[in-house]
Formats: C-alpha cells, structure tokens, sequence
C-alpha cells in the first residue's frame, strides 16, 4: 500500500500538483515513514523524471518550475523532521549555488541532510558570488565550504571561489557537486572533495572534518 502512495508522490511532483504532493507527505508520514525515506523514494525519483523530460525537450522551463514548487513544498514539511535527528556539533558549512546559476532543489537537500546529521549550515542561496563565499567563511570562521552548480556554463566558477580562498590563505575544506560535476572536475578546480548525492556529502563533510564514518548506519 505504501509503495503505491509512493508512485502517487513521485507522480505528483511529476505532476507539479503541490496541493496533491503536500497530501501525500503527510499521509506518509502519519503512516509512520520516516522523512529521508520519502525524500529518496517518493520525492527524488519524480524529480528525477521531470530531469529525463526537460532534457528530451518533452516538458519546458514553466512545467519544470512548477514541479520544483510541489518538490519544494514537501521538502518544507520534511526538513524539520531530518533534522530532528539525534543531534551533536560536527561543524560549520557555508554552502552556496555559484553565480549566474539559480538551480537550489539540489543544494537545499544537501543542507537538509547535513544539518540533519549535526552540521551547523549556513546557506547562503542562489547567484552566490566569490565575495559573498569569502565573507560568510570568515565571519562563521566556517571548517567546510559547499559549493553546487547544474549548469556547465557555471560550474567553473568554482575555481574561481576556491582560487580566492587560496590566495587569502583561508583554512576551510570545499566540496562541490551537482549534476555537471565529477570527481575529475573536483580535483582539476583544486576542490578537497564532490559527493554525487546527499548521503555521500554527509560522509564527505565528516571525513573532511575527521568524523569517522559508520558505513552501515543510515545517514
Ligand atoms: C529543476 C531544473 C530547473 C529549474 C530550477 C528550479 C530550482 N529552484 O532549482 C528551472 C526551471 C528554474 C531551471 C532553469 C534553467 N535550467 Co535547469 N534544470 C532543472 C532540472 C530538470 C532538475 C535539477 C534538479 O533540481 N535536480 C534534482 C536535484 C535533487 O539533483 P541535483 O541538483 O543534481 O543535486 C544532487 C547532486 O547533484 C548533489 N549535489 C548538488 N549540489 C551539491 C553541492 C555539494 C557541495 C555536494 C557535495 C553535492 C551536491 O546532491 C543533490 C542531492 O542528491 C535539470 C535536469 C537534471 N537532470 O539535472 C535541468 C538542467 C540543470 N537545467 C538546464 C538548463 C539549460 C537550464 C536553463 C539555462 C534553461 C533556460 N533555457 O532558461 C535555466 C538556467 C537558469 C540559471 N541561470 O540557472 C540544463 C543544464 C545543461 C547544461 N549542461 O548546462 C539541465 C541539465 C537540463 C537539460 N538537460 O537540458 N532548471
């Protein structure tokens, strides 16, 4: 029965229908689901649907926006809920999409997970120029810094943000991801690290602080 309220979530988003989607949130979760498990079974796979469209040319930029609202609205109800978690101070990370590019469904749930997992997350948003990085690092004397791009058009500018952050001598880790990145392109932009998905950001920011990582436990 569940698995069927699921597809019905995943179509929702599909869908946009927001009103549909925030339903189905809550019926999960009266239903006793926990809130990372709806994200990666019922949230995420529609979006991940709405991606293979959008890239086909069979939906256009109005219909993804409208699937990133319901996405969004869900997320609200869920956020909450995954940071709930049993709680301890494991650091500060700034994160951030880099300027000239305004995707953020991607990032907010990386923040969501690592704030859930203890991380102290300071976003700083859409558009986010080196300036903005560099303050925000500074001022919350910050161990990680986060930065996600979805357009190849923008993802070099990352380099440009970890360039400056060398140049200053400021001692802070970067990681960075989205869907363009790869480990590859981490390295080449000087990064100390990129995670394809949440989860593994979680155990990235800990690794790069020296947080032992349990393999087997759920993040
Ligand atoms: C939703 C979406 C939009 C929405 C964004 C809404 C929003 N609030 O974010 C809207 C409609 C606004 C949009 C606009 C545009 N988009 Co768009 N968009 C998408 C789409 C369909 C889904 C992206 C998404 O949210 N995925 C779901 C999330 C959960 O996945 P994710 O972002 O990859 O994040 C995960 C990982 O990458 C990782 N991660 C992400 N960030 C970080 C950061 C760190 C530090 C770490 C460790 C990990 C990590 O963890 C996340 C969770 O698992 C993609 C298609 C795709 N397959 O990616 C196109 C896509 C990214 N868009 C694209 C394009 C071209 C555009 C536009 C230029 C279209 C236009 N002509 O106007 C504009 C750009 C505007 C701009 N300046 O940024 C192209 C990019 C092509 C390219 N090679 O550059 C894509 C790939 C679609 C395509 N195939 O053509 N888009």
């Amino acid at each position: 029965m569940t698995e069927e309220i699921f597809k019905e979530l995943s179509q929702a988003v599909i869908d946009g229908n927001k009103d549909k989607s925030i339903e189905l949130t809550n019926k999960l979760l009266e239903l006793g689901i926990d809130a990372k498990t709806i994200l990666d079974f019922g949230l995420l796979p529609g979006m991940d649907v709405v991606g293979i469209r959008f890239r086909d040319n069979i939906i256009f930029v109005p219909q993804v926006l409208i699937s990133a609202r319901a996405m969004k609205s869900s997320l609200a109800i869920l956020e909450p809920l995954l940071s709930k978690a049993d709680l301890k101070g494991s650091g500060t990370i700034i994160m951030g999409t880099v300027k000239g590019d305004i995707h953020d469904i991607g990032k907010n749930i990386v923040s969501m997970m690592l704030r859930s997992s203890g991380f102290t997350v300071i976003d700083l948003g859409i558009d986010t120029k080196v300036e903005k990085f560099i303050d925000a690092i500074k001022k919350e004397n910050a161990d990680i810094v986060g930065m996600s791009a979805l357009l190849t058009t923008t993802m070099g500018y990352m380099k440009v943000v970890i360039d400056k952050i060398k140049e200053e001598g400021i001692l802070v880790k970067t990681m960075v991801g989205g869907a363009p990145i790869s480990k590859a392109f981490a390295s080449e932009v000087g990064a100390d690290g990129y995670a394809k998905n949440a989860t593994d950001a979680v155990k990235l920011a800990k690794q790069l602080i020296g947080i032992e990582v349990k393999e087997n436990k759920i993040e």
